[in-house]
């Protein structure tokens, strides 16, 4: 993995061409890696997840429980961080964020309870969009830097919803005051800079948030640095383009 911000946090992502290797699973340790902070130290017997807010009834689940007593489902999605080729975007004009390379994208299989699963208690759909994942990739429980034990899975939105370690979930109409979702994670016009977004409160306007992910395409060969021989005297072996394409919208 190549890390992208030193020793602490860890973030780190896979050299491309190894990334285009597998194909469309990517193996665990090849998964790229996004954590703000230290990864917590956990264990299954003693997680819980409590349950908040507007609820009938609110509680605590321990991981035995979430499996034992909630239908689970498998499925592939497909992460990617917002700031995926951050480095070609901070090129053109340098943001805040550091540099991503085009592989801050990954896919694996994902087994978890769907948070509509407990929903009828939530009112007016609350959740509908979101699911709890807890464990399976490849058959393995999630690895501490991927959420170990329990995470959010929301299909088509950026790796930013995702909450890892999950230990809260709190059934509110308010958007939430947390740091993070509001200094991250957001697009502005192109005159916003730093400064100006500090002093005119441009975290707190909502329309600049990105939640979806947009359609993102990225031809991995011929890669750069690559030298394709031209034989003009006899004929030309055929070269095979390769690349990888996503979208928010399923
Ligand atoms: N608790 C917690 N959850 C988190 C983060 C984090 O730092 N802490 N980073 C988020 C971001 S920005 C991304 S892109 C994804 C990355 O998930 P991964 O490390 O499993 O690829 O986790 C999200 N969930
Ligand atoms: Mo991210």
């Amino acid at each position: 993995m190549v890390r992208l911000t030193g020793k602490h946090p860890f973030n780190a992502e896979a050299p491309l061409a190894r990334l285009m290797r597998h194909g469309f699973i990517t193996p665990v340790p090849l998964h790229y890696v996004r954590n703000h902070g230290l990864v917590p130290r956990a264990s299954w017997q003693h997680w819980t997840i409590e349950v908040t807010g507007l609820v009938k009834r609110p509680g605590k689940l321990t991981m035995n429980r979430l499996v034992a007593d909630f239908p689970s489902r498998e499925l592939p999605v497909t992460l990617v961080c917002a700031g995926n080729r951050r480095k070609e975007q901070n090129l053109v004009k340098q943001s805040i964020g550091f540099n991503w390379g085009p592989s801050a994208v990954s896919t694996s299989i994902w087994r978890g309870v769907p948070l509509r699963d407990g929903a009828e208690d939530l009112p007016g759909g609350g959740g509908s969009k979101y699911g709890t994942s807890i464990n399976k990739e490849n058959g393995e429980l999630l690895a501490p830097d991927h959420g170990f034990p329990l995470r959010v899975i929301i299909p088509g939105y950026i790796g930013g919803r995702m909450v890892k370690w999950l230990r809260r979930i709190i059934v509110t109409t308010k958007e939430s005051d947390n740091y993070y979702h509001y200094r991250d994670n957001k697009v502005f016009p192109s005159h916003v800079d730093p400064e100006l977004a500090n002093a005119e409160a441009w975290w707190y306007k909502p329309e600049y948030i990105v939640n979806e992910l947009n359609i993102n395409s990225v031809i991995t060969t011929p890669s750069h640095e690559e030298i394709l021989p031209i034989n003009a005297s006899t004929s030309q072996r055929p070269y095979t383009l390769r690349g990888y394409a996503y979208s928010g919208k399923f």
